[in-house]
């Protein structure tokens, strides 16, 4: 216990506790510091005690009134666990705040992986939509008809040659009439894998119509492409395409030609390889004929 107006001399204030007495008649209701003027850490607190009604017996002859300061509480405490404790907690408020910014870090830095190969994978697949024909999985019709053009101009500017098989599926309407459009759509793609399998590395398949498809052979002459459609329309006429109930095989017409140096567009051997193809038709289908 300590007061500015000690009567014990054990209650003198030292200067801590007399600037805090005097800080308490100015209205402040608490004051502690760490102390270490004595070399080692001492935590100090000091509360006032106020003149309430009962003091007033004792304390009335010392000029006291209720509400006056009549001194203080002070105690003090060995603290140097206290802040070594302290700057424990500062050291582990740091490593805690550097580690979950890490893992904040860190998290951030997988969604965006994740979000990018996300949209990595979305535009794949786009790309892959956009140029495939949905029941073949072949190259549908723009995305084939864009590789026969650019394989033309390049077999124009190299001088190298170009050919092209146009086939299409023998009285595939009676198919769809006699058994039923969803095993017509089965032949079809039973079609497109024979011919797939039938290609060589560099030839370019896609179906360019219902039941017609176009294959664009660069570097191949008239002969080697003839001999191309031939052994294709041999596996696809071998072929048996069957279902629980059903079975059939079908065969093709092929028309083959070869860009010559007439040829101004890719359009007019396309038209050419046309004209073979309804000349195939004509002589009874089930067959390749190359102009
Ligand atoms: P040709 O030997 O002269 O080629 O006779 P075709 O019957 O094969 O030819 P046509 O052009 O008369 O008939 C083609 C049929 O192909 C008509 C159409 O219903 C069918 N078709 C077109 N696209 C599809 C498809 O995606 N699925 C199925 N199942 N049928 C299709
Ligand atoms: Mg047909
Ligand atoms: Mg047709």
């Amino acid at each position: 216990m300590i007061s500015l107006k000690n009567l014990n001399p054990l209650n003198k204030p030292d200067d801590f506790e007399r600037k805090a007495l005097e800080r308490f008649e100015q209205g402040e209701r608490e004051l502690w510091q760490i102390d270490r003027s004595s070399g080692k850490p001492v935590f100090r607190y000091i509360l006032p005690l106020v003149i309430e009604e009962a003091c007033l017996s004792c304390h009335r002859q010392q000029g006291y009134k209720q509400g006056d300061i009549r001194g203080g509480v002070s105690v003090m405490i060995p603290a140097e666990g206290l802040t070594a404790q302290m700057r424990t907690n500062r050291n582990q408020i740091v490593i805690d705040a550097v580690v979950t910014i890490g893992i904040l870090l860190a998290l951030l830095y997988f969604l965006a992986w994740k979000l990018v190969g996300r949209l990595d994978e979305t535009q794949k697949r786009l790309k892959h939509i956009a140029v495939t024909d949905e029941l073949t999985g072949l190259k549908n019709r723009r995305h084939i008809m864009e590789q026969m053009n650019k394989e033309y101009q390049r077999a124009v500017r190299t001088g190298g040659t170009l050919s092209l098989i146009l086939l299409d599926i023998d009285n595939f309407k009676q198919v769809n009439d006699n058994y039923g459009h969803v095993f017509g759509d089965r032949v079809l793609r039973a079609v497109a894998q024979e011919m797939v399998g039938g290609l060589r590395s560099y030839d370019l398949l896609g179906r360019i119509g219902g039941e017609e498809f176009l294959i664009a052979s660069p570097g191949s002459t008239l002969d080697d492409a003839a001999g191309l459609a031939e052994r294709i329309r041999q596996k696809i006429k071998d072929r048996k395409i069957s279902d629980k109930i059903q079975e059939l095989s079908v065969t093709v017409s092929a028309g083959v030609t070869s860009l010559s140096e007439h040829d101004a567009t890719a359009d007019a051997i396309l038209q050419r390889a046309d004209d073979a193809l309804y000349l195939a038709k004509q002589q009874g289908r089930d067959r390749v004929v190359s102009v």
